[in-house]
């Protein structure tokens, strides 16, 4: 056997822009896992990868490596072909997984969804749930296999055991400038996706001024990349790209968020948030074969939230993830005013009032992040508490003419409003002396693997 090389011999060589061997990648993420990296020395190892790049065989090695860093999921032989989840890159207002997991589950799949927490402008989807008093993000794989047995779904936090590699390296990677790298992103997200064992994924690559990808053609990368290494993990993978330039829905915010999500789960809510649920979940019913083709499953996850099997299954999520019986009930079965006392709500409501007349071409998302997450919705760093009550509801929608002085934005916060964030805000509102045009699609395209076979292609579960 060769002997092993050194960590800066790798980090050399990397830096020098030659390929590792699978080995190499091996015995560095070996290092990572068990302490004995130095950390000056992964976050050289991250800024040459950033820097070089990785050809798709080092990122393959990479997110096998990092997958196979802990434990994975098991699940019983039964479930074969049933086991899907979704991701995210992240939004403002994207309150998805919250309807997309029950509504997957009353559709029959299972749905073992790991989920992050909000940091940067982008809300997590833990925090969301949070917000409902008494739910326990925190579940062990054995509580999660009880979970998805008489539920079909769970949404729990990320545990010590999965893809340790990953939190080491995604923490390190936040200080060294090396987010932005296509293949570290592409190792981090499906490291952990491996290890929970999935048949099929979906990614939400989302793009515009308030996303991870600046833009369409970046986006584009991301999402093949990711779709082409998940194939070759042996999950049945498929990308969407979403613009993300306004606010999903009408609702930023935990809190609000909750309630915006049970609106789609009993079949109402936003257009677009429902289209986002419905399309996404239709490419997992369909890659993982539960539905002939994605319209098909398109349809199945509409009929889930429209005749309350989603929202049952959303009420029996909750009970199994600590929420007691009559709060759940209550959540899901009463009316807004009592769902929202359930939740409780934030001291001051105000509204922003249009600063002129005109037609509304758009909310900008991202100024309208920064205001929330000053006011306490968000975390400046990992482990920060936030303010679930805090959120906005958009009061408008694109299209609509608005008279000076009329209402546009209803702000829930506990004080603290800056005058500058409060301008900052009615920047955000884009109004024009004319109608808009008609809205781009809000999913731009759907990525899905080559129709040739790769080499090296593995078995799927
Ligand atoms: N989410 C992840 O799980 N990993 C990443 O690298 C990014 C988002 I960026």
């Amino acid at each position: 056997m060769a002997a092993q090389a050194s960590l800066p011999a790798l980090i050399r060589k990397k830096r020098d822009g030659e390929q590792l061997e699978e080995e190499e990648i091996q015995s560095f993420v070996r290092a990572v896992t068990a302490g004995t990296a130095q950390e000056g020395q992964i976050g050289a190892m991250l800024m040459a990868i950033r820097l070089r790049g990785m050809a798709a065989g080092e990122t393959l090695a990479l997110t096998r490596a990092m997958a196979a860093s802990g434990r994975a999921l098991a699940w019983p032989p039964a479930w074969r072909g049933l086991l899907v989840d979704k991701h995210s890159t992240g939004g403002v207002g994207d309150k998805v997984s919250l309807a997309l997991a029950p509504a997957l589950a009353a559709c029959g799949g299972k749905v073992p969804m790991i989920s992050g927490r909000g940091l940067g402008h982008t809300g997590g989807t833990l925090d969301k749930l949070e917000a409902i008093p008494g739910f326990r993000v925190a579940q062990s794989p054995e509580e999660m296999l009880s979970i998805l047995e008489r539920v079909g779904c769970c949404i729990v936090g990320q545990s010590e055991e999965l893809a340790p590699a990953d939190r080491v390296l995604y923490g390190l990677r936040d200080v060294t400038a090396t987010v932005d790298s296509l293949p570290l992103v592409t190792a981090s997200i499906l490291s952990k996706k491996a290890a929970e064992r999935l048949s099929a994924l979906v990614l939400d690559v989302k793009f515009g001024s308030a996303a991870l990808c600046p833009t369409e053609e970046s986006a584009r990368e991301l999402a093949r990349s990711l779709v082409a290494v998940g194939e070759r993990l042996g999950v049945r993978t498929a990308a969407v790209l979403s613009r993300m330039e306004q606010p999903l829905g009408r609702c930023v915010g935990s809190a609000l968020e909750v309630l915006e999500a049970l609106e789609c789960l009993g079949g109402g809510g936003p257009p677009d948030l429902r289209e986002l649920v419905t399309t996404l979940g239709g490419l997992l019913l369909w890659r993982c074969g539960l539905a002939g083709a994605a319209e098909q499953g398109q349809g199945r996850l509409a009929r889930a939230l429209d005749d309350g099997s989603a929202l049952g299954a959303f009420e029996a999520m909750l009970g199994a993830q600590g929420v007691p019986p009559a709060t759940a009930r209550r959540l899901c079965t009463g009316t807004p005013a009592q769902r929202r006392q359930l939740l409780g709500q934030a001291s001051v409501r105000e509204e922003l009032r249009a600063p002129g007349g005109g037609w509304v071409q758009g909310v900008q998302a991202l100024p309208l992040a920064h205001v929330l997450h000053e006011l306490g919705a968000g975390r400046a760093r990992a482990g920060d508490p936030v303010n679930p009550r805090v959120g906005a509801e958009l009061l408008v929608a694109v299209g609509q003419h608005l008279r000076e002085g009329e209402p546009w934005l209803r702000l829930h916060h506990d004080g603290g409003l800056a005058e500058a964030s409060r301008q900052a805000l009615q920047a955000a509102l884009r109004l024009g002396p004319h109608p808009p045009g008609p809205s781009p699609p809000l999913v731009a395209e759907t990525i899905l693997p080559s129709a040739e076979p790769e080499p090296g292609r593995c078995e799927r579960p």
